[in-house]
């Protein structure tokens, strides 16, 4: 861990540069008319959970580039996800993926967790991977897909490990369940859409049915890969005809990479918290496909707006939603993409929360486009930084939490503990 008292140390190094900034921002935004006290509580209030996959180095289908010192264990991975949230406040939760994840003692995981200040986030499912713990001892296989398949006793596989992940989330205190599939065809013919997508929304719904009262579950779209000629769950249309098949806890989650090109992603935002079913997100960015790259490194007026969608759907704060981030970290190391990541959602939080929804209205009502453009862009070009690093502050996290990071040399540590070959998990 990196103990709370190293953290205001390297805070106090920067107070002199701080307070005069923080001053000017309070005063910029007090003049638009909005309230730098609320803008600091609402970036101090929001969390995005880390995947514990996401730890450890990711790779393509050419290779992999492992850091050294990545977690060995799901222990190690929260032991990771505690030092940055220590160093962001702003991850104060873990995602597991079964069976990447699979602890033998879910009661001394969730201990563990607590004692690090970190809790669970919703649990993943795996049925796009054969595994013996997920494909009943090796008895059937996922090759032509899971809740889809034509034969009965592979779709009963898949719904048995997913009820399993549930099983295990209950015990450690998750309240939640995501299922992305890689169900699809390759082939124009290999399938019928229809009895496919049947089949998915029956398995979903005895998924569902297994839940506990407050649990939820969320449907997880994709257009393609691994299936390059369809998926069954493709689109956000075809999330919400699932997740409403499924049952009133059901709803879906928009994971930013997974749409075609050009997709209008704020606007479909706006259509499933529409409806009240938009559960969750998977946070990241990309310039061509699911590319999986840092949060608001390639499209952030993108994120700007989608973050304004949200704060519409919450009726002026952050929407109650299941944040993730989702990114896969080939060159950086995971630690300190996921700081960046985090920096970058809590950046964007700030800016959306610094338009004037009031105003906006108001012009929207008038059929001002030039007006509304303007109030989007006094937003947009708002220096915030000192709001969030207040936010940070207040929650006893870092001013500049990368600098701290390095500055306490937590990846030197790791490697000499848990040595340069040790390798995450995961994808
Ligand atoms: C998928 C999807 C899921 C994630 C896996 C690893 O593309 O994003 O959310 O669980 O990747
Ligand atoms: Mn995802």
């Amino acid at each position: 861990m990196i103990a709370a008292d190293r953290i205001a140390e390297e805070n106090e190094l920067r107070l002199a540069w701080h307070e005069p900034d923080l001053h000017h921002a309070f005063d910029v935004i007090t003049r638009y008319g909005l309230d730098p006290d609320a803008i600091v509580a609402e970036v101090a209030r929001f969390s995005a959970a880390a995947p514990s996959w996401a730890v450890g180095t990711g790779g393509t289908r050419f290779g992999r580039f492992p850091i050294g010192g990545e977690p060995r264990t799901t222990e190690e991975k929260v032991d990771d996800v505690a030092v940055l949230n220590a160093l962001t406040g702003a991850n104060r939760t873990i995602s597991l993926h079964v069976p990447w994840d699979d602890p033998a003692d879910p009661a001394a995981l969730r201990q563990h967790a607590l004692e690090r200040g970190i809790g669970f986030d919703a649990m993943n499912s795996n049925t796009f991977q054969d595994n013996p713990s997920t494909t009943n001892g090796g008895a059937v296989s996922y090759k032509f897909g899971s809740l889809c398949h034509t034969d009965a006793a592979v779709r009963q596989a898949a719904i048995d490990h997913n009820r399993r992940v549930i099983d295990l989330g209950v015990k450690l205190g998750s309240t939640a369940i995501t299922v992305w599939l890689a169900d699809g065809t390759n082939h124009p013919g290999q399938g019928n859409f229809r009895g496919q997508f049947e089949r998915v929304a029956d398995g979903l719904r005895l998924i569902h049915d297994h839940m506990p009262g407050d649990w939820h579950l969320y449907t997880e779209h994709k257009p393609y890969e691994p299936a390059f000629y369809s998926s069954v769950n493709n689109d956000w249309g075809s999330s919400l005809l699932l997740s409403q098949a499924a049952g009133d806890r059901a709803k879906c989650l928009v994971h930013l990479g997974h749409h075609l090109p050009n997709c209008n992603i704020e606007q479909v935002v706006s259509r499933l918290a529409m409806v009240g079913r938009l559960g969750g997100f998977h946070f990241n960015d990309s310039k061509y496909g699911d590319d999986d790259l840092t949060v608001g490194s390639i499209t952030p007026y993108q994120l700007f707006l989608i973050f304004l969608e949200l704060i519409e759907a919450g009726g002026g704060s952050l929407l109650d939603a299941a944040y993730m981030i989702d990114e896969s970290h080939n060159v950086k190391d995971p630690l300190e993409d996921l700081i960046q990541a985090t920096d970058n959602l809590q950046h964007t939080l700030a800016l959306a929360l610094c338009v004037d929804r009031d105003a906006l209205a108001e012009a929207q009502a008038r059929n001002d486009p030039a007006h509304c453009a303007e109030i989007l862009q006094r937003a947009f070009r708002t220096d915030v930084r000192p709001l969030v690093a207040e936010a940070r502050r207040r929650n006893g996290a870092a001013l500049e939490p990368l600098a701290v990071y390095r500055a306490v040399g937590y990846r030197r540590q790791k490697i000499n503990e848990r040595g340069r070959a040790a390798v995450a998990t995961g994808l």
